[in-house]
């Protein structure tokens, strides 16, 4: 038995804010893990002090499947992003002490390398085409082959995806409310294939391309704009519809040809049994930190095997390197891989977070250290205090709330 004697948890905001569960046994091995929730990071430190460190300590850390139905089944109150990145984040760092204790790189654990590397997406955006453009040139520069294209619509100051002057990531903005944006869907419905089909006009066939919605359309009108954006090629369309209603893919399904992708705010294999089980996506995105951890990211994966959808985990910046890199490890072992969002992690993140995996042509790798290979500098996360930031609100012109 390998005794856990300590979990602690970690608020940390270099650049963004993380949330990162320490694990200790009584042989002194750490395991981390991301407790991440982008807007809602202190709920999840809160139910992990409050909650979960208290019953981790004396318990086997080697025995990752009991804890896990332990804090799953013992809470009673099943699901939901909360409880269910809470979890992962136990599940991650136990998986991350495993892999030390063995010696071995985690996705050893996990069956081994099932490929030589993780295919990646990275993410182009800009004001107008002509930044997009120069960006998307950027990335097929560095020899990425999966570029995803987002641009600011013509109307709109904002819109999802793109960062403001002087900013590295997109969505959050300091302060203790929401920055609020417009949203208008019929200029966006009539630019987006204006948009992608200039990137393939200019950069032709030769990698794959896809586009995020982010949730903000009505079944017909996805169903539109995939039929639309079929002359391009997407390799996926992601977040046509609001993801909670899965029902809702059928009419999409129906309409284009355009491959589907969704599930980063999925939770539970519950929430994405359906679109499995009808074949109605292609892609499902749910990621390691906000779908119970490894342990249950698999399940997913092992479902959408047997019905041909493949994986395209979630990848944002809003993932700490920790749940980058125990994506890298499911990824490179499982069957039915897809491609894996990259993001990065933009500085000073890496002065908190020493990671091991590398890019190269497109391509990321784990690494071979023990574990997860991710180790978290304490006493630097101590240098960057929490900065309350909130995901922004979207509304409509005349005021009512959209999809953000
Ligand atoms: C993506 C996502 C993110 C989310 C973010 C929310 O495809 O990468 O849509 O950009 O908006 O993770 O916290
Ligand atoms: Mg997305």
């Amino acid at each position: 038995m390998t005794k856990i004697i300590a979990a602690d948890v970690l608020v940390t905001a270099p650049g963004r804010n993380y949330v990162t569960l320490k694990v200790t046994t009584d042989e002194g091995v750490v395991g981390w893990g991301d407790a991440t929730l982008n807007g809602r990071e202190l709920a999840v430190a809160a139910y992990l002090r409050e909650h979960v460190c208290p019953l981790l300590i004396g318990r086997d850390a080697h025995r990752i499947e009991d804890l896990w139905q332990y804090l799953y089944k013992g809470a009673y109150w099943r699901r939901g992003p909360v409880t269910m990145t809470a979890i992962a984040a136990v599940d991650v760092a136990l998986w991350d002490i495993k892999g030390k204790l063995a010696g071995l790189p985690v996705y050893q654990l996990l069956g081994g390398a099932a490929r030589d590397g993780v295919l990646v997406y990275g993410h182009a955006s800009g004001g107008d085409v002509a930044e997009l453009l120069d960006d998307v040139a950027r990335y097929l520069d560095r020899g990425y082959l999966a570029v995803r294209a987002q641009s600011g619509v013509p109307g709109l100051d904002k819109t999802y995806g793109i960062p403001g002057a002087g900013q590295t990531v997109y969505e959050p903005a300091s302060g203790a409310r929401p920055h609020e944006d417009l949203w208008d869907t019929a200029p966006y419905l009539r630019f987006a294939p204006e948009m992608l089909g200039a990137v393939r006009e200019r950069f032709g066939f030769g990698f794959h391309l896809l586009h995020d919605v982010h949730h903000r359309l009505s079944p017909a009108e996805a169903g539109r704009l995939g039929r639309d954006l079929e002359p391009h090629r997407l390799f996926w369309l992601e977040d046509p519809t609001p993801a909670e209603d899965q029902e809702a893919f059928r009419l999409v399904r129906q309409h284009t040809t355009t491959p589907l992708a969704v599930g980063e705010v999925f939770n539970s294999v519950w929430d994405c049994r359906q679109l499995i089980t009808e074949r109605l996506i292609d892609y499902i995105r749910t990621s390691v930190s906000h779908a119970g951890g490894i342990t249950h990211l698999r399940r997913i994966f092992a479902l959408a095997e047997l019905y041909g959808v493949r994986t395209g985990s979630h990848g944002a910046g809003d993932l700490s390197p920790v749940s980058l890199s125990a994506a890298l490890h499911v990824d490179l072992s499982v069957p039915n891989f897809g491609i894996q969002e990259y993001m990065g992690h933009a500085e000073p993140a890496s002065e908190v977070f020493h990671t091991s995996y590398t890019l190269s042509q497109g391509y990321l790798h784990p690494g071979e250290l023990p574990g997860l290979g991710v180790e978290v500098d304490e006493a630097a996360a101590a240098n960057f205090p929490y900065d309350p930031k909130y995901l922004p609100v979207n509304r409509r012109r005349d005021g009512s709330v959209h999809d953000w």
